[in-house]
Parts: structure tokens; sequence; C-alpha cells
């Protein structure tokens, strides 16, 4: 038998004062492991709440170099919002070896009686709540503990911690302010937030506009294909819990610079003062990309890195791509008008329930492609190859 805590929460982000507390509870209760549980998305639209796969990636970061913190899966098929009660049913009988304690967020414990079923929570699990040291309500939360040990029968523990002034709403407010987080969520998590333009109201440019302007710019062709991609890089979003709006944009954007021939691009790279690698040298359609990515800054006036570096990694793609990199990567295989590539229709299913798998079969049938027509590679394809069929763990779809 375990001793198993239960960390439930919306994570948006993760934070210290998470791990804090977390640690707390486990050194406090010799608990054997902690299970992170992250919720999923509220059904009704709320945009405050982060898609529950970026908040999951998020505990990923912060929890990989913790070997007693397990981040569970439990509700990754679920789309609607499980009562904790539902939760702790479902784990007990899933579970029924493991003694369970909740952890309750800070505070929450005089709440407890007005949640869905507390009388079920408490048939199930022990009750952890964080009480602040030296705090004056801890008189007040040796009351409450009693009144709801004895109205539920049920074990209530205190965890005495220091005061850890971060909260998830601060930190998101923080973002959108531009001000640092770096001391407040693991190194990963920062940087996630910040490669995936988390929690800031960006204002994009007018797609209506810029899309007049691709329509005059690009061959009817090109332009049909583009459209197909900003449509498929929407659903992608849609998919992935990713804003649509930015998604399409970079979908409109990744072939802007379709329009130049290639003495145009090698033109455009040295007046810009893009470097040139010796793929592009040699294949200068692939500095369509590179290009496009500047133009998306300059005439466009899009701002947004995330989307500028997917239009920067469209044609090649990088290793360890943003979601956002890889769904125009991907997007711009699978659009609708696209028919020539072989295995196709197992890519573009794998698009919407695997993108690393779904990566990793682009870019071994780009090179297998590559290699028939006796085209030069570019390190950065084949150093993106390399980085997914390791993270796969040398899987190979032939
Ligand atoms: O611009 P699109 O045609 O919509 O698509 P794209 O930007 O993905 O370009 C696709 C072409 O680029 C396709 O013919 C394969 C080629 N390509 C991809 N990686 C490399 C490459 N060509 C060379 N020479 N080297 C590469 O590493
Ligand atoms: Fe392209
Ligand atoms: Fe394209």
């Amino acid at each position: 038998m375990g001793k198993i805590g239960i960390y439930g929460g919306t994570f948006d982000p993760v934070h210290n004062g998470h791990l804090y507390l977390a640690k707390a509870a486990k050194e406090q209760l010799g608990l054997d492991e902690i299970w992170w549980i992250v919720s999923g998305n509220p059904p009704h639209k709320d945009d405050a709440v982060t898609g529950r796969r970026m908040r999951y990636d998020m505990c990923a970061l912060a929890l990989a170099e913790n070997e007693d913190m397990a981040l569970k899966d439990f509700e990754m098929s679920r789309s609607t919002e499980c009562y904790s009660y539902e939760l702790l049913e479902w784990l007990h009988e899933k579970f029924p070896q493991h003694k369970f304690y909740f952890i309750m967020g800070e505070d929450s414990l005089d709440l407890f009686p007005a949640w869905v079923h507390p009388e079920r929570i408490a048939a199930l699990a022990s009750l952890v709540a964080a009480v602040r040291k030296e705090s004056p309500d801890s008189a007040d939360m040796e009351q409450t503990s009693e009144m709801i040990r004895s109205r539920f029968h049920t074990d209530v523990y205190l965890l005495q911690t220091e005061n850890v002034p971060i909260s998830s709403t601060n930190l998101r407010e923080s973002v959108r302010q531009g001000k640092a987080i770096a001391d407040f969520v693991p190194g990963a998590v920062e940087e996630y937030i910040r490669s995936h333009g988390l929690y800031q109201t960006r204002d994009y440019p007018d797609i209506q506009t810029i899309r007049s302007d691709l329509h005059h710019r690009l061959k009817p062709g090109r332009y049909r294909h583009t459209i197909g991609v900003m449509e498929t890089a929407a659903n992608l979003a849609m998919r992935y819990c990713m804003p649509v709006e930015k998604l399409r944009l970079a979908g409109l954007l990744h072939d802007c610079a379709k329009c130049y021939d290639n003495e145009e691009l090698l033109k455009r790279c040295q007046k810009y003062g893009l470097a040139i690698t010796e793929a592009e040298q040699r294949s200068p359609h692939l500095l369509h990309a590179k290009v496009g990515a500047y133009l998306a800054e300059h005439r466009y006036q899009v701002t947004d890195p995330d989307i500028v570096n997917a239009i920067r990694f469209h044609t090649t793609g990088n290793p360890a791509m943003t979601l956002t990199e890889q769904i125009i990567f991907i997007a711009d295989y699978i659009e609708p008008n696209r028919d020539r590539a072989r295995r196709l229709t197992e890519i573009r299913q794998l698009a919407y329930s695997d993108p690393d798998v779904c990566t990793l079969m682009i870019l071994e049938d780009t090179i297998a492609y590559l290699k028939e027509k006796a085209q030069p590679m570019d390190q950065a394809t084949v150093e993106t190859y390399q980085y997914y069929k390791e993270k796969l763990g040398k899987t190979t779809f032939q």
C-alpha cells in the first residue's frame, strides 16, 4: 500500500509555490509519491485558461527532475472539468491498494464544505491543507480543520509552510506587462511561456489586409495553397488548444516570399543581411522561408517571434520546434490541395493525434525524396530529422 498525495489543479502556469507545497506535503506526511493531475479545460469558453496540453507540458518540464513527483495523465481524453469527488472515486476504483492524501490549494479548507460532494471526497482521502507559519489565521485553520474532521470523519493534516507569495494570476499579469518571472517558475517553464507567447495579449495585424496583399503578389496556385495552409493551421490550433488567430496568421504568411525567383531571393538575403547556408546556395528556393520570416516582421508588422520562427523553419523544420512551428511545418505538408506525397493519408491522420510522429514521417519522406532527386540536404533538415528520431526512440516507419 502506498501513501499517495493527489495534487490537482489548473497550473496555469505551474510555479515554484506549487513545487514547494508538494514537497512540503511529501516530507511532512511521509508520502511515497505525489501525483500531479492537470485539470481539463472548462466546458464554457474561457479565454483565461490556457489549453490543457500546454499546462500539462509546463508541468512536465517543472517536474522533470523530481523523481518522487509523478505527472499523471488520467484526464487527457476528457474535455470537461472533472470534479474532485469524481477524480477520487475513479482513483479509488483503479488503485484500491493506495491510501490517498488530497492536497488542497492554499486557504481553501474553510470552503471545503461548499465543494461538490465533499463527503465523497472525505470518504476516500485524507485532506491536506497548508497553513502559513506565524500567520494570524493559523488558529482559525486549526478550528476549521477540527470542524471538518468531526463533520466528515476524515483525517485533516495542516502543513507548516513558509509564505510563498506567488500566484498563477500574478504571473500571467507579470508576463502581460513584460516583467521577468524567472524567480518564480522553473527555467524550462519560463522558456516555454516565452517561446509559446503565452499570457501575452498581442495585437495581430489584420488578416484581411494581408490576404488581399498576398492575393495580388502570389500566383493563383500558390495563393490557393496558402489559404489551405492557413485553414489547416487553424484546425490544428483548435485540436491542440492553441490560439487560432495566431496560427491562421502564421499559415497565411508562411510562403509570402514565394513570389520571388531564386535570383531575387539571393539578392534580398544580401540586402537584408541574412546568412545563406551551403544547401541554400545550391538550392536557393529554400531561402523563401528565411526571406518570408523577414518580410513577416518588416513588411507585415508581425511582432510575435513564434510566428516569425514558424515561417523561418517551415521548409526544413528545426530541432525542438515549438507547437506553433510544428503546426505550420505540418499544415504546409498536409493542406487539402496537396496530393503528391506518399503516405499522405497516414500523415494527415497523425497530424491530429501525434504531431511528433507526424513530423518525423514528413522528414523521412522529404529526405527520401531529396535523395531520389539528388538534391542537397540542408543541415537543418538533417538535424531536425535526427532530433525527432531520437526523441521518439529510433522508430522508423519505412
Ligand atoms: O513552399 P512549399 O512548396 O509550400 O513547401 P516547402 O516550403 O516545404 O518546400 C518544399 C520543398 O522544399 C520540397 O520540394 C522539399 C524541399 N526541401 C525541404 N527540405 C530541403 C528541401 N530541399 C533541399 N534542397 N534541401 C532540404 O533540406
Ligand atoms: Fe514554403
Ligand atoms: Fe507552403
